[in-house]
Parts: C-alpha cells; sequence; structure tokens
C-alpha cells in the first residue's frame, strides 16, 4: 500500500523521517550558535546553516516521494540537492582557508569543476542515460582528483602554511569527511547498480546514513574549530 503513514519495519522509510528532523534541528542550531562565535567565523556557520537547511527541505520531498511511489528512489530530488550543497561544501573550505590566510581562485575553480564533473556523472548513471559503470569510473575520477588537491595540491600547501591551528584543525576534519564521509557515496552507488540487479533500499539507507555524517558532522567540525577559536 502506498501512503504517506510510516510503518514499522520500513527502515528505509524511518531513515528518511529521522534525518529530516535531524536536519530541521541542524539548520537551526547552527544559526543560532552563529551568535557564540568570533567575526570570521560566522560565514562559516551560515553555509553549515544552508546547507542543512537546503537538504532539510528536500528531505520532506525524498521523504514522500519514496512512500507515495511506494520505495522508488528520489534520484531526481537527491541530485538537485547536491547540486546545491555539494558546491556549497566547496565554498565552505575556501571560506575556511580565506579567513586566516589568503587562496588564490583557481583553487576554488578547480574544487567546484571536479565535483561538478563527479555529480553529473552520478547523475548520467543513475538515470540510466550513461553506462552505469563508465559513470561510476567518471565520478571517481572527479572525486580522487578532490582528494589528491586537499591532501597533496595548492590546498594542503596554502593550509599547512597558515599557521592558525583552529583552521588548520578544521581543515584536517574537513579532509577526513571529503574522503572517509564522501566513499560513503560511492559505496551506495555501487550497491544500488554494480550489484547483481538493483537495491533501491540499501542504496537510499546508505546515502541518507552518507547526508548525515557529510552535512551534520560537516558543520559540527566547523562548530567545534569556530567556538575553540573565538575563545582565544
Ligand atoms: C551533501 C551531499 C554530498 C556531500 C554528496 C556527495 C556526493 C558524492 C561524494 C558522490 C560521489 C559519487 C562518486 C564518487 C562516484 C559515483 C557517483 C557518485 C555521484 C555517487
Amino acid at each position: 500500500m502506498k501512503e504517506l503513514l510510516l510503518k514499522s519495519g520500513d527502515h528505509v522509510a524511518i531513515s528518511f523521517w529521522v534525518i529530516s528532523m535531524a536536519m530541521v534541528a541542524a539548520t537551526a542550531f547552527f544559526f543560532l550558535e552563529r551568535d557564540r562565535v568570533s567575526e570570521k567565523w560566522k560565514t562559516s556557520l551560515t553555509i553549515a546553516g544552508l546547507i542543512t537547511g537546503i537538504a532539510a527541505w528536500h528531505y520532506f520531498y525524498m521523504r514522500e516521494a519514496w512512500m507515495l511511489t511506494g520505495g522508488q528512489s528520489p534520484t531526481e530530488i537527491r541530485y538537485v540537492d547536491w547540486f546545491i550543497t555539494v558546491p556549497l561544501q566547496i565554498v565552505e573550505f575556501y571560506v575556511i582557508l580565506a579567513a586566516v590566510t589568503t587562496v588564490a581562485s583557481g583553487l576554488f575553480w578547480r574544487l567546484l569543476v571536479s565535483s561538478t564533473v563527479m555529480l553529473v556523472a552520478g547523475y548520467l548513471g543513475e538515470t540510466q542515460a550513461m553506462n552505469v559503470t563508465l559513470a561510476f569510473v567518471i565520478g571517481m575520477a572527479g572525486w580522487l582528483y578532490i582528494i589528491y588537491e586537499i591532501f597533496a595540491g595548492e590546498a594542503s600547501k596554502v593550509n599547512a602554511a597558515s599557521g592558525n591551528a583552529a583552521s588548520q584543525k578544521a581543515f584536517n576534519t574537513l579532509r577526513l569527511i571529503v574522503t572517509i564521509g564522501w566513499a560513503i557515496y560511492p559505496i551506495g552507488y555501487a550497491i544500488g547498480y554494480l550489484g547483481s540487479g538493483t537495491d533501491a533500499g540499501t542504496m537510499n539507507l546508505v546515502y541518507n546514513l552518507a547526508d548525515f555524517v557529510n552535512k551534520i558532522a560537516f558543520g559540527m567540525a566547523i562548530y567545534a574549530a569556530a567556538v575553540t577559536d573565538s575563545k582565544k
């Protein structure tokens, strides 16, 4: 039966509900806590709140779509969300570095372009507009480039030279999020499309978990660094 009422045992639906509310709470938290941090960190918290706020809104739609279609992936809504929130995360990287040091804008554009390549490939693969394996390979290449950039490229050098401990702590946490946190997404994609037969339920559960980690924990990492730095 396709209806909006939550039934026991429907774990994927439950995860859509839980994450919707977690995103709302996180959004309120980041905006309210903005008062507690010094001037240069306020923009970072604003962006963190925008990311969870935009996600909350999309989660309401995804939750409804999942329930009313009786368990079909809300692929379009998910990618609309990612196409807005992933660039915002890249902006966040840049803002954190720019708060304490000078960064060339080329870095920002390289990260933006590579993350866009990653998402466009994923979208084309998930909507069957491109071969799912080829799309996966292109998406992985975009993501690996970002990892290279923040571990060995200019972003890492700028961060090492900045001399601001709180910002370096935030940068290192963000690095972990982009490496380990973001790794959950290709795992979801692989479960959804690369195995024998597609598993929309597990894939959405994994994507939902990934969004929880990467949008809320991501904001909390910035918040922790901002509070520590503001106490000085
Ligand atoms: C808030 C949403 C976030 C941080 C979304 C991130 C999404 C990814 C890191 C997606 C990565 C993918 C690959 C690395 C390869 C296969 C296709 C994707 C798009 C699932």
